[in-house]
C-alpha cells in the first residue's frame, strides 16, 4: 500500500514511518525537516511546509498515496508561543491535506486529532460527544480539522478517519506539547539523574505508550467503514498524576530527583484538559483496547531511552 506520511519527522510520525515500512508499505513523507539518519530504505522524502498548498499539492500528486496519515501541526505549548504560525499550520495545513487528498484521488486520510480539543467542566471521564470549547490555538485548529474533514467525507466521500490522542510517550523527543513533561522525566532523569517538572505532582491527564497510539492509527485505519459509526474517536490508555509518573521512574532509574517548579501557563493548559477519556465508542466500534499500563510501559521504554540517550 502507498502511504504518505505528512509530519513524518516528529514524534508520531517518525514511529510510525518505522512501524509501516516493518508491514511492508510503499512510504513518502512530507515535512519541513530534512530526512533523518537511520531513514529506511526506499522512503521519498518531500521537504516543504504544510501550509504551502502549491508545496503539499506537487508532493501528494507525485507520490499518488492510496492513505495520507495527517500528522503536521504545531503542538499546544509551541503553539501558544506562536499562534499565528499555528494557525497556519494547523489550519491552512489541514485544508490544503483534504484539497491534496480531494484532487489527486487519496482513498483515505487520517488524522491525528488531541485531548486539546476539550475544555474545562467536562464530565470525568470524558465521553465523544461534548461541547468543544478548548483554551489554546492549538485545540480551536484541531476541533475545526476534525470538522472539516467531516465536511471532505459528506460533501466528497473522503474516508476521513482519526483519533483523539492523549499525550504520547516513546523513545524520542518530545515536540512542544504540554504533556511533555511525562517523558521528559524519563529522559532527563536517566541522562542527568535529575528533572524540574513544569506542572504540579496531582496533575493529571490521559497519556499513551506510543506502541498502543500506533496500533490504534493502524487498526482505524483498517477497520472496514461500514463498522464505522464516526468519523473521530477518543482512544485512552493511561491517566497516572505527575507523582506517579516520577515514582516510576525513581523504581527502575536509581537516585532520580524529581522536583516540581509549576509554570503557570503550561499548568493552565493542562488543567483545562480532562483527566480521563471514556474511550467506549473506540472499543464498541473497532476494538480498540490499550494494552500498556504504567509499570509495562516504564519497563519497556526505560531500556531504550538508555540506549537513545548512551547513558547505561
Ligand atoms: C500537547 O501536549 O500539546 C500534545 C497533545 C495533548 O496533543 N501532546
Amino acid at each position: 500500500m502507498k502511504i504518505l506520511i505528512t509530519g513524518g519527522a516528529g514524534q508520531i510520525g517518525t514511529d510510525l514511518l518505522h512501524h509501516l515500512h516493518g508491514k511492508g508499505a510503499k512510504l513518502s513523507v512530507f515535512d519541513v525537516a530534512g530526512p533523518p539518519e537511520g531513514l529506511p530504505p526506499g522512503v521519498r522524502w518531500y521537504r516543504g511546509s504544510v501550509d504551502n498548498p502549491s508545496e503539499l499539492l506537487d508532493a501528494v500528486k507525485d507520490a499518488a498515496p492510496e492513505v495520507v496519515y495527517h500528522f503536521a501541526a504545531l503542538l499546544s505549548a509551541t503553539g501558544e508561543a506562536a499562534p499565528h504560525r499555528a494557525y497556519a499550520a494547523n489550519m491552512d495545513g489541514t485544508r490544503n491535506a483534504l484539497e491534496a487528498a480531494r484532487l489527486f484521488g487519496v482513498r483515505q486520510v487520517m488524522f491525528a486529532s488531541t485531548i486539546a480539543v476539550f475544555g474545562p467542566g467536562l464530565p470525568d471521564p470524558v465521553p465523544d460527544d461534548v461541547p468543544l470549547q478548548p483554551s489554546t490555538i492549538y485545540g480551536v485548529t484541531k476541533v475545526a480539522g476534525e470538522l472539516l474533514g467531516g465536511y471532505y467525507k459528506r460533501k466528497w466521500g473522503l474516508d476521513f478517519r482519526g483519533v483523539r490522542f492523549p499525550g504520547l510517550i516513546n523513545a524520542g523527543v518530545p515536540g512542544g506539547g504540554t504533556t511533555d513533561y511525562a517523558l521528559w522525566m524519563y529522559v532527563e532523569g536517566i541522562r542527568n539523574g535529575k528533572y524540574e517538572c513544569y506542572v504540579g505532582p496531582e496533575s493529571t491527564c490521559p497519556m499513551m505508550y506510543m506502541p498502543d497510539a500506533l496500533r490504534a492509527l493502524v487498526e482505524l485505519s483498517e477497520t472496514p467503514v461500514s463498522r464505522l459509526k464516526r468519523c473521530i474517536y477518543n482512544i485512552a490508555a493511561i491517566s497516572p498524576t505527575a507523582a506517579e509518573f516520577a515514582a516510576a521512574v525513581k523504581k527502575r532509574v536509581r537516585g532520580v530527583e524529581i522536583t516540581y517548579k509549576v509554570d503557570p501557563a503550561r499548568q493552565a493548559i493542562l488543567d483545562s484538559w480532562p483527566r480521563r477519556l471514556d474511550d467506549s465508542c473506540a472499543r464498541a466500534d473497532w476494538g480498540w483496547k490499550a494494552a500498556y499500563d504504567l509499570d509495562r510501559m516504564s519497563d519497556d521504554l526505560v531500556p531504550k531511552i538508555r540506549k537513545m540517550v548512551g547513558v547505561f
